[in-house]
């Protein structure tokens, strides 16, 4: 089997005391990576004005390097804030309004991306085969070929690839494109993002579908594919189950004694609609009043990208319209929606989805979305909760025993909230049961498998 090589924008390096990684993605790389032995390589997340030429850090830990790398204050600003950031991230996310484009930033993108070939050619092996991950890192490939890299490079884009229409307005686009026809195979989370590949090929005259998943696009062949990211369910399942006698957990279920627990869990992003979920929760609440003083809306959102604005003018709104929202509605001895402002261990996060009737989880626009299949796994089989989806979340591909709701339709939202409280729970438990086999058959293990597999096939 041949060895593989990882590289992410950030990398998930082992804990000193061997206990698994948090999250689902760094325990099935870790686990591919442990089989077949290998490297992970990416940037350490800090700065240095000697980051060029200083050397890689390198871990050992048996039969894996971890290797590391700063970068100057530049790169990051030019490469990770600036074209990753504010470009990338908005345009797949459909949100060309907040997208700041400027060629300086493009320039550190390509610039830091070749840093990063340079760094990582002298740890490839012949029979190598390497993973490439995310929008930070599109350019990879093409500066590894350039460098005589022939080994076998995957590529899987964790968020949205939008339409063509939107993807043309990026003055970049042609570079992006190009970039990943030096891939051997590309993954999308969805059908829906390989289709809106392929119609930017068409589209743009500069690829044909030649069967078989197969493309030819600048003089190249390569692969493209839908691989729909997942968790590790089971021990995701057993996390929930155990939570129930967690100190904190117990004092959740104590607070919200007598009242259905909604959920929403999200890092804090535009693109996970959390200002309109709270409006919808608000409409739920004056459309039906009975359920005053029945219910509490708990949304955990830890900060992430404080450093952009729009990220920190966000938290500003959300706390302001949770507080608004609990003003108008709220009574002396009910506080309608709790905001939580920070990170929490996975273990407390799936006690706490095990106790909630609702998981609220409306992005405008999402890769995937693991808090929804997270809040699946989580359910007790005999008193499952109902999920509450956004059509625009890949995952909405998959759960199809969720209530799908649009985010933009408020009222369409309150009423799928008002349909879940008041679902029989035989109903409840077919839908949960129909998604939770999906989840346990298609769990990350056989993501991170069946991309691998595909990516050497015909090697
Ligand atoms: P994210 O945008 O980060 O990921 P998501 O898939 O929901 O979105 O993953 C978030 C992860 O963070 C989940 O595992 C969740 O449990 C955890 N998390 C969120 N809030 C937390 C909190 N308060 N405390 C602790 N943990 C918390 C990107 C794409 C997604 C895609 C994933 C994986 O944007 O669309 O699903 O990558 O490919």
């Amino acid at each position: 089997m041949s060895r593989l090589v990882v590289v992410s924008n950030r990398v998930s390096l082992p804990a000193k005391d061997g206990s698994p990684p948090a999250g689902g993605l760094a325990v099935a790389l870790q686990a591919a990576l442990e089989e077949r032995g290998g490297a992970w390589m990416g940037w350490s997340g800090n700065t240095s004005a000697l980051a060029e030429s200083a050397a890689l850090t390198l871990q050992q830990r048996d039969n894996i390097t971890y290797a590391l790398t700063d970068l100057t204050e530049t790169d990051v600003e030019e490469y990770y804030h600036g074209f990753a950031n504010r470009v990338l991230w908005p345009l797949c996310h459909y949100r060309m309004d907040l997208a700041e484009y400027g060629r300086k930033e493009m320039a550190g993108y390509f610039r830091v991306n070749r840093f990063f070939a340079q760094r990582l050619a002298p740890l490839i092996q012949p029979d190598d085969v390497l993973w490439i991950h995310d929008y930070h890192l599109i350019p990879l490939a093409a500066e590894l070929r350039q460098m005589g890299i022939q080994n076998r490079i995957g590529f899987f884009l964790h968020i949205p690839w939008p339409p063509a229409d939107l993807v043309v307005m990026m003055p970049a686009h042609q570079d992006i494109v190009r970039s990943l026809s030096h891939y051997d195979l590309v993954g999308f989370q969805t059908d829906y993002d390989l289709q809106n590949f392929v119609g930017y090929l068409r589209r743009e005259e500069i690829g044909d579908d030649i069967g078989d998943g197969r493309f030819r696009s600048h003089g190249r062949v390569f692969r493209a594919g839908a691989y729909p990211i997942s968790i590790e369910t089971a021990t995701f399942a057993d996390f929930a189950k155990k939570a129930a006698s967690n100190a904190m957990v117990r004092k959740a279920r104590q607070s919200v004694e007598g009242r259905d627990l909604i959920i929403g869990v999200d890092r804090l992003d535009y693109s996970k609609g959390i200002i309109q979920r709270l409006d919808a929760f608000e409409r739920f609440i004056t459309t039906n009043p009975a359920y005053q003083n029945k219910v509490t809306f708990l949304q955990v959102t830890p900060k992430s990208r404080s450093e952009v604005p729009e990220y920190e003018q966000m938290q500003k709104m959300v706390a302001e319209q949770a507080g608004r929202i609990n003003g108008a509605i709220g009574t002396v001895d009910w506080v309608p929606i709790r905001y939580i402002n920070r990170s929490i261990s996975r273990s407390v996060l799936a006690g706490l989805y095990r106790l909630a009737a609702v998981g609220f989880v409306t992005p405008l626009r999402d890769g995937m979305n693991l808090v929804a299949k997270e809040y699946v796994a989580a359910q007790d089989p005999e008193r499952p909760g109902v999920l509450v989806l956004s059509r625009f979340a890949g995952s909405a591909r998959e759960l199809k025993g969720a209530v799908l709701v649009n985010p933009y339709d408020s009222e369409g939202t309150a009423n799928a909230v008002a349909k879940a409280l008041s679902m029989s729970v035989q109903e409840r438990r077919e839908r949960w049961r129909s998604m939770m086999d999906y989840l346990l058959d298609n769990d990350v293990m056989q993501w991170c498998d069946t991309f691998l597999q595909d990516l050497t096939m015909g090697q």
